[in-house]
């Protein structure tokens, strides 16, 4: 089956939602026969980028690498969905780049820090907020919001089926 390779590149807050959006995006892809891979932390901070953390550094390196694996994948002529914080304007752009504009989709996980951090479905807020996590987004490190994203997903008023939705009917519409 013909398909067009692209990057749907989200960005949010830790518990904004990007993984649980990314995962029913990949199943409704998957479902129309297109061939695709998810890259997130899970798969990713474990092999790839163990040696990399949460300073700025470790941050801008791990954007970097996995935006040249995505490269490898649309390549192969995959549909590549991509869940990391990216928290960096500069990084985000500078994949843009290496992505090619017209295969490059940057989705704006957009859930407010409250929501996030009331929901703090992992802890790691409350541990954040109690000095037990350093550098941690929203808290002590900063998230610069994207200025002219392909798409913004309001988590508040939406679903996850129906953000899930939205970017299918981007990405084939
Ligand atoms: C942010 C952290 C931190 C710190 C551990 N800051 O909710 P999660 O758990 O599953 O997602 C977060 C994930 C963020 O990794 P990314 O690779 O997406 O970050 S970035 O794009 O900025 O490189 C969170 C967990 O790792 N986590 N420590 N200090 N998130």
């Amino acid at each position: 089956k013909n398909q067009k390779p692209a990057v749907v590149w989200f960005t949010g807050l830790s518990g904004a939602g990007k993984s649980t959006i990314a995962n029913l995006v990949e199943k409704k892809l998957y479902a129309m026969g297109k061939h695709t891979f998810l890259l997130d932390g899970d798969n990713v901070r474990q092999g790839l980028n163990r040696d990399l953390g949460f300073t700025a550094a470790s941050r801008v390196e791990n954007i970097r690498r996995v935006g040249e694996v995505a490269k490898l994948m649309t390549d192969a002529g995959l549909i590549v969905l991509t869940a990391f914080i990216s928290p960096f304007r500069s990084e985000r752009q500078m994949v843009r780049e290496l992505i090619g504009a017209e295969e490059f989709f940057e989705v704006f996980v957009c859930t407010p820090l409250e929501v996030a951090e009331a929901r703090d479905v992992k802890g790691l807020y409350k541990k954040a907020r109690a000095g037990q996590i350093e550098n941690f987004t929203g808290i002590d490190s900063p998230y610069e919001v994207p200025v002219s994203p392909e798409l913004i997903i309001d988590t508040v008023n939406l679903t996850a089926e129906e953000a899930a939705d939205q970017i299918v009917a981007m990405l084939l519409g």
